[in-house]
């Protein structure tokens, strides 16, 4: 295609130009004088220069997928945790050091400057997190795809630690101006909630709707590294269908007319704080509708751009449904068609089939989403009655195949009846999904075993697995910058988008200069945190001190609490003998609790005050600290983890689906410990069973355990270490002015079944601290086995794992630039 226009293109690697582009921003966009501009000016005017980079690659990009027709993907989240952008932009177009001499000549600190920019946490945890490198894959890979989401007013809370508790504070991210989007206020669709049925033969029609919405477009750039290749994100903003009539109100309807426009923007306010929990509130109900209805909406219309009709709509068209959040499109695409396109039942249900899958991220109970009939039917009444259609037509084939058997009858019904009646959004994303997959081996095992055995019964050919992976771009790249040179110099570069290379670097642990240099880039990097820890929490760590991390949401089935049991037996064992020789550690918590979880905000305080009293014992000194570091986010995790030497994977056998952090961990050469859960069961065959400790007993051990009886008070009273420390719990030992603050954690756990068993696995878990301890006594052997981590870390790219979603789920290949 010849261009059109002539542009002013800014040659991206010459600093001279992209100072002036820089100054040009300042003055003509931001409007500052450079002697007068702020920080937040420099960012922002750094930024659009930047950006304007990413759009020509961008348009570049957007004219290949037109005009070759190609299939796109259409990745449906309620969650992105993107991060920051602007470095991640900087290393995709290869222009940090040009930017950072530009900076530098006009006065500015490169580094103060990207770290001033705030995070776009628009997710919980893992799943938004994988959503985000997903995209930053997809671009790379040059697989055309576009995220969908919610362009929250308030993203993931920042956490406060006040006197030891978890304080909640609302995340103004969007801040004054932002220039990470684009808006686009004509794309804009009505969404529409309420109202009520009318039938005229088989037509159905949606009436007198109320509340409706409106959903205005906002786009942000997500560059592939070093390709053109560049994709989009797109995310919903509401916006009052009232706003227009305004004028048209009186004087005394003024009040109420904007108190409802904010009712109805409510919708895109707030992201719901909860990570592998479900509340079935009415306003997530709303907000799950309201982006997959605008995003539909969209797909159809630029399908019709180019096609007349949807029957084959599937040859160009993939929506990827992450998690059930986004479940309601199914209904949704088949009212569109029936309603609105006028096909009929089988022909509309042929389509739609066609076009979804579905993604299962956990297979906790109370995760799964179900919603009540009652809600749904008030809610959305035409998308209710569609559910049950599909489930009254499922049904009948299922005794049509299974005839006679009423137990799978009831078993696989999408409305679960008793009690009050709710419907399996779980049941329907893979009745309606042609392929379904869990996010790790031993999970999707254990999905077809567990929550969807019935199901799978009748459809086992749409189960699979993706094991996840993680951006290495992103995950040691940016935020390993010495450890990647250090790599880029023993094997090259291009394990930036070919992370397999990495197994290059397995024979080179003979190369006693390479062993040291790894060791060196690892101090500077537990440098790097002590300095961050000193600045922010104000408490002095060692790095020369072995540094055991847990960063990830405070949750039960995580066990940060067993961690905790660890840390008080090593305290114990110091007071009892103070003289002996023993590897100086720095424990290291980061993580949030939702906000209405009890026990999990119990356990921050727990950590806190465990640290009060250990970190300032002089007995302990430097064989031991305790720290929580307030307010994990994907920045503080790119600092976190290239710090660690012991990343701590030790949730209950079974429950955690995949894991990502683990990855991320091994990625920067930290040593797992483990128990065989999610993924961690893979990075053992990756990185060879020397080179990780696994402890713990497997999910069949776990399940043994929970079917023929589990006795944790046995444990207690068997086990005189692990009986002085949840005496301490009980005793008030670390909160002498609250005495009983922690019996509830030792009921928990000795008189109240010790539902996640953590008691069951206290001394394997100890013996491997102790192995991990004796290991790193001898810092050449655990550089090695770090450095055979990083190297077993090539399959765990999300690189790789794009590539199957595509060739085994999507059928998409990659534009032509
Ligand atoms: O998804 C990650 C996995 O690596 C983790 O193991 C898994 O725990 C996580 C409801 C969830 N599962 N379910 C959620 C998040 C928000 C919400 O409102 C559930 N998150 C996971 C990526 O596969």
């Amino acid at each position: 295609m010849s261009m059109p226009f002539q542009y002013d293109v800014t040659n991206h690697h010459d600093v001279s130009e992209v100072k002036k582009a820089i100054a040009n921003k300042l003055m003509y966009t931001i409007g500052k004088d450079p002697v007068a501009a702020q920080p937040k000016d420099w960012l922002d005017a750094t930024f659009l220069t930047v950006r304007d980079q990413m759009v020509e690659r961008w348009m570049q990009t957007t004219r290949a997928q037109y005009s070759q027709d190609v299939k796109r993907v259409y990745y449906l989240s309620m969650e992105f945790l993107i991060g920051r952008a602007l470095s991640n932009a900087l290393l995709a177009l290869d222009m940090e050091e040009t930017v950072r001499t530009a900076l530098d000549e006009m006065g500015i600190d490169y580094d103060d400057l990207v770290h001033m920019e705030p995070d776009a946490a628009l997710g919980n945890g893992g799943l938004g997190r994988l959503a985000a490198c997903f995209l930053d894959s997809m671009a790379t890979l040059g697989i055309p795809g576009m995220g969908y989401g919610i362009r929250y007013q308030f993203g993931m809370f920042k956490q406060r630690i006040i006197e030891g508790r978890q304080v909640e504070v609302p995340d103004t991210w969007l801040g004054s101006v932002n220039i990470l989007d684009f808006p686009r206020d004509e794309v804009c669709y009505r969404v529409r909630f309420g109202g009520r049925l009318e039938t005229d033969g088989k037509k159905v029609r949606w009436l007198d709707t109320q509340n409706d919405v409106l959903a205005v477009a906002h786009d942000i750039i997500i560059p592939g590294f070093d390709t053109t290749a560049t994709n989009t994100l797109r995310l919903w903003t509401a916006r009052s269908t009232r706003e227009i009539n305004l004028s048209k109100f009186n004087e005394g309807d003024y009040f109420s007319a904007v108190a409802e426009k904010n009712l109805s923007e409510n919708v895109s306010r707030v992201l719901y704080p909860d990570d592998s929990t479900y509340s079935g509130k009415e306003l997530r109900l709303r907000q799950e509708y309201f982006f997959v209805a605008a995003s539909v909406q969209d797909i159809l219309h630029r399908y019709r751009m180019t096609h007349d009709n949807l029957d084959n709509l599937d040859d160009k068209v993939a929506i990827h449904l992450n998690d059930t959040h986004p479940v309601l499109a199914i209904p949704e695409l088949m009212r569109v068609l029936i309603d609105e396109a006028n096909y009929e039942w089988d022909e509309a249900w042929a389509i739609t089939s066609k076009v979804f899958s579905y993604t299962n991220h956990t297979l906790m109970s109370e995760a799964l989403e179900t919603w009540p009939v009652d809600m749904l039917g008030h809610l959305l009444p035409r998308h209710l009655k569609i559910i049950f259609d599909i489930n009254e037509k499922f049904l009948k084939e299922v005794a049509a195949k299974f005839p006679g058997d009423h137990d799978l009858l009831r078993n696989v019904s999408l409305i679960e009846e008793h009690g009050d009646r709710k419907v399996r959004m779980a049941y329907l994303a893979v009745v309606a999904s042609h392929t379904i997959n869990g996010v790790s081996a031993l999970h999707s095992d254990l999905m077809v075993e567990s929550i969807f055995a019935d199901l799978a019964k009748i459809y086992p050919e749409r189960f699979t697995n993706v094991t996840n992976g993680v951006t290495p771009r992103r995950w040691l790249a940016l935020a390993n910058p010495q450890l990647s040179s250090l790599i880029d110099r023993e094997i090259g570069q291009t394990w930036r988008v070919r992370l397999d290379e990495l197994a290059e670097l397995k024979s080179h642990i003979d190369f006693p200069k390479f062993v040291q240099d790894f060791r060196d880039a690892k101090h500077a990097n537990k440098e790097r945190l002590a300095k961050y820890v000193a600045r922010n929490l104000g408490g002095v760590i060692n790095p020369d001190a072995l540094f055991d991390v847990q960063v990830k949401r405070i949750h039960e089935y995580k066990r940060q609490l067993l961690n905790v049991l660890h840390v008080i037996t090593r305290y114990n064992r110091i007071l009892r003998d103070p003289d002996a020789a023993i590897q100086p550690r720095v424990v290291v918590f980061a993580g949030k609790a939702a906000s209405a979880y009890r026990m999990a905000k119990l356990v921050i305080q727990l950590i806190n005050d465990v640290g009060i009293k250990i970190n300032n014992d002089s007995r302990v000194g430097d064989k031991l600290k305790v720290v929580f570091i307030p307010n994990y986010s994907v920045s503080l995790a790119e600092i976190i983890i290239p710090a660690a030497d012991l990343s701590e994977q030790i949730s209950t056998a079974g429950t955690e689906a995949s894991g990502t952090g683990n990855m991320k961990f091994g990625l920067n050469g930290a040593l797992t410990i483990g128990t065989l859960d999610g993924a961690n069961v893979e990075m053992q065959e990756a990185v060879g069973a020397d080179n990780i400790f696994i402890f713990g007993n497997t999910t069949e051990e776990v399940n043994a355990l929970r079917r023929d009886g589990y006795n944790p008070r046995a444990i207690y009273e068997s086990n005189s270490e692990l009986r002085e420390v949840l005496n301490q719990l009980a005793n008030g030992f670390f909160s002498p002015q609250d005495p009983e603050r922690y019996r509830v954690i030792f009921d928990v756990l000795v008189n109240w079944g010790d539902h996640y068993q953590l008691l069951a696995d206290y001394e394997s878990y100890i013996a491997a601290q102790d192995q991990v301890d004796a290991l790193y006594a001898k810092p050449e052997e655990w550089a090695k086995k770090a450095i055979l981590n990083v190297a077993g870390m090539g399959y765990f790219s999300s690189d790789r794992t794009i590539s199957e979603y595509a060739e085994k789920i999507w059928h998409t290949t990659p534009v032509k630039l």
